[in-house]
This record gives structure tokens, C-alpha cells and sequence, in this order.
């Protein structure tokens, strides 16, 4: 009998050595469990250097990560990230200490693959976040496009040191008109605006023409109350503002506004008058124009001869006067385009476009 009770008591010591082991076991399979959670998570940062998270990079929050921050927070996101304990995280400044003010511009780049060592921070497609504070907004850069494969190199290799001093959260988007059609800069930009924010929530858009270099980085390439019009002093028009309803070159508007004024039209085909209409689209909806003074927002422009298949638009004038009857049905409510293709480039994304002039011209 004194031989089984001693069995009895030693299966339940067995038993309860095995119990412990398990927990330990389960416990310490938790432990990798998560650490390999938390590398993957960790990782991910990184992986999205790769091509295809690119158009996915704004979808990934760390939420495994307590101190992780979003690319996305909000001012309240910030608070609760605080309030888990983790240190506190800062919002970008509006005016950067890292500003230097007028530049020495660069009239010549490096290749590309020079480029992208020089400019490490900025991911495929020309996308950039701030690597230490949370940007106020998410700034998309539209650039119309065609054959201009010089000047673009050289606008990028000015434009991303410019744009991390102002610790934007920025992505470029080069949105080039298929060959052998008149160019329609105003529809390349409604395109862009339509492109970027399927990849991303932006918030502030600037468009910009690719042959336009700031020379100052105190122009901020954001957006604030009132639609902004960067590029009043050109060099080409000695730096002065050739008339005060100017709203071509580079312009920075909100997205709320942008869409307000249901964005450019789309009828300009060839040179001139689509930026005289969104002046007036924006006056009409009660938006006043801001801009910074001359001696600060001087930009150079970039010489280059008239593009043949940008014919000066000889409509243009008539197109301007009749545009108000067509606000609400000519833009980004109306946009047909055949997206030929979509490339996450060194240094910006380019969206290839085909756009049908008879069509656009009749719908
Ligand atoms: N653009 C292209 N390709 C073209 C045409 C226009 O990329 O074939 C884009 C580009 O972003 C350019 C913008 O549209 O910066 C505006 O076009 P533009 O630079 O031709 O217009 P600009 O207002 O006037 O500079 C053109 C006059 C050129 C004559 C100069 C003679 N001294
Ligand atoms: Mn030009």
C-alpha cells in the first residue's frame, strides 16, 4: 500500500513538473512569438522600399508597436501615443530651423542613380516623410509633363533637399501626355490630383511646371487658408508678376479647396488660358489668391523653346469667358483619361496618360 502511495505522490509531482514546464514553455513561445511579430512590424518600415509597398505604404500602422507612431495621426493621435507612456513626439514645424533661405539653384543633376545616393531618405517614387516629427500635412506635387526629361532631373535634384528641410511628408507625381495630342497641362493636373490620392490621403496639393526652380526654401511647398500662387517673381518676367490674376507656374491649394472649385478644367488644349480659368474659379467661389512677397518666392526658369505640340490655344479666350456656365461639369467630376501606366521611378512616380481631345471636347 505504502509502495502505491508513494507512486501516487510521485505521478503528482510528475504531473506537476510537467504543468510548470508547459507554462514555461507556452510562456517563452509567447515571448519569440511576439519578438517575431514585433521584427516583422519593425521590418516592414523597411520592406516598404520595395516597389509593390509603395502605393501601400500609408496603409500600414504599427499597431503592435505601443510607441510606433502613424503616418496618418492626427494631433489626438499624437495625445494617446503620449498617454501610453511613450515620449512624446513632435509635430513638424511649420518654419523649419534647417531653412537657409535663398539658394544657390542647381542648373545641372547628376544621373539618377547618383541621385538616389545622395537623396537616401527618399523612397521609389519620390516619397518622403519626416524622419523625426509628424507632419502637419501630406503634400502630393503634381508636375504635367511631357519631353522634358532634362529639366525634370534638374527640378527633383532642387526640389528634395528643399522639401526635407521643410519636413514635408511629400510624394512627386510626374504625370507625362502620351505623344502625338495637344498638351492639356490644367487635365494633366486634375489627373495627378486624381492619381495620388488613390495612393495616398493627401491633403495639399502643389502643381507645379517642371522647368520652375525656387530659389528660396522659405517658400513653403504647403498648403494654408487661402490657395497660394508660389511663383510670382520668374526671372524670365524679371521677377516681376506679369498681371495680378497670374495663377500659373506653381500653385499650392488644399485639397477641400481643390475639389470646392471641382478642380481645372479640362478643355485647354495647347498653350495658355487654363491658369487665367482656375484664377477665376477660384474668385468666383469666394476664394482670395495669397502670395509671398516678390522677394521671396523667385523662382528661375529653366530656358527651353516653345513645344510644337503645345500650339498657343486659340480658343482660349473664348473658352475663359464661357468658362463659368461649366464649372460644376468641366473637371474633376468629369475626367476621362486612359491611365496608360503607372511607375514607381527613382525619385518620383509617373503616371503615363492618354488623353482624347475630341472627347474631352465634347463630353
Ligand atoms: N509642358 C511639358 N511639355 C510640353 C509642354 C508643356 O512638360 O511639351 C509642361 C511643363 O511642366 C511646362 C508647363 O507644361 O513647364 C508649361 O509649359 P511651358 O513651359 O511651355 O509654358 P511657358 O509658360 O511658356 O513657360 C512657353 C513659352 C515658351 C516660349 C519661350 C520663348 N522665349
Ligand atoms: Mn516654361
Amino acid at each position: 500500500m505504502d509502495d502505491v502511495f508513494v507512486s501516487r505522490g510521485s505521478v503528482i509531482r510528475v504531473c506537476l513538473y510537467a504543468v510548470i514546464f508547459l507554462l514555461f514553455l507556452e510562456l517563452s513561445l509567447n515571448f519569440s512569438v511576439h519578438r517575431k511579430t514585433y521584427k516583422m512590424v519593425s521590418s516592414s518600415r523597411r520592406i516598404l522600399t520595395t516597389l509593390e509597398d509603395v502605393s501601400r505604404f500609408s496603409l500600414i500602422v504599427n499597431f503592435s508597436d505601443p510607441c510606433g507612431w502613424m503616418q496618418n495621426a492626427t494631433i489626438r493621435d499624437l495625445q494617446k501615443i503620449r498617454d501610453r507612456g511613450c515620449k512624446p513626439v513632435r509635430v513638424c514645424s511649420s518654419s523649419p530651423s534647417e531653412l537657409v533661405g535663398s539658394l544657390a539653384t542647381y542648373k545641372e543633376a547628376p544621373s539618377y542613380k547618383e541621385m538616389i545616393k545622395i537623396y537616401p531618405l527618399v523612397r521609389p517614387g519620390g516619397l518622403y516623410t519626416p524622419p523625426d516629427c509628424i507632419a502637419r500635412e501630406r503634400v502630393a506635387i503634381i508636375i504635367p509633363f511631357r519631353d522634358r526629361e532634362e529639366h525634370l532631373r534638374i527640378l527633383l535634384h532642387n526640389l528634395h533637399p528643399m522639401l526635407q528641410r521643410q519636413q514635408l511628408h511629400y510624394g512627386i507625381y510626374v504625370v507625362e501626355q502620351e505623344n502625338g495630342t495637344q498638351f492639356n497641362r490644367a487635365m494633366l493636373m486634375n489627373i495627378g490630383y486624381a492619381e495620388s490620392i488613390k495612393l495616398y490621403n493627401y491633403t495639399c496639393f502643389v502643381f507645379h511646371d517642371v522647368d520652375l526652380i525656387p530659389e528660396n526654401d522659405r517658400i513653403m511647398y504647403d498648403c494654408r487658408d487661402s490657395p497660394r500662387h508660389l511663383s510670382s517673381a520668374v526671372d524670365k518676367f524679371k521677377y516681376k508678376l506679369p498681371y495680378p490674376q497670374l495663377f500659373g507656374g506653381v500653385t499650392a491649394i488644399k485639397r477641400a479647396h481643390f475639389e470646392k472649385v471641382n478642380g481645372h478644367s479640362n478643355k485647354f488644349f495647347g498653350w495658355g488660358g487654363e491658369d487665367d480659368d482656375m484664377f477665376r474659379r477660384l474668385v468666383n467661389n469666394g476664394f482670395k489668391i495669397s502670395r509671398y512677397q516678390a522677394s521671396l518666392s523667385r523662382y528661375k526658369m529653366i530656358k527651353h523653346l516653345h513645344d510644337a505640340g503645345n500650339k498657343a490655344n486659340k480658343r482660349r479666350h473664348h473658352l475663359i469667358k464661357t468658362g463659368k456656365g461649366r464649372y460644376r461639369r468641366d473637371g474633376i467630376n468629369n475626367l476621362h483619361y486612359k491611365k496608360l501606366g503607372i511607375e514607381y521611378q527613382y525619385l518620383h512616380t509617373r503616371i503615363l496618360v492618354s488623353i482624347n481631345e475630341t472627347k474631352v471636347m465634347t463630353s
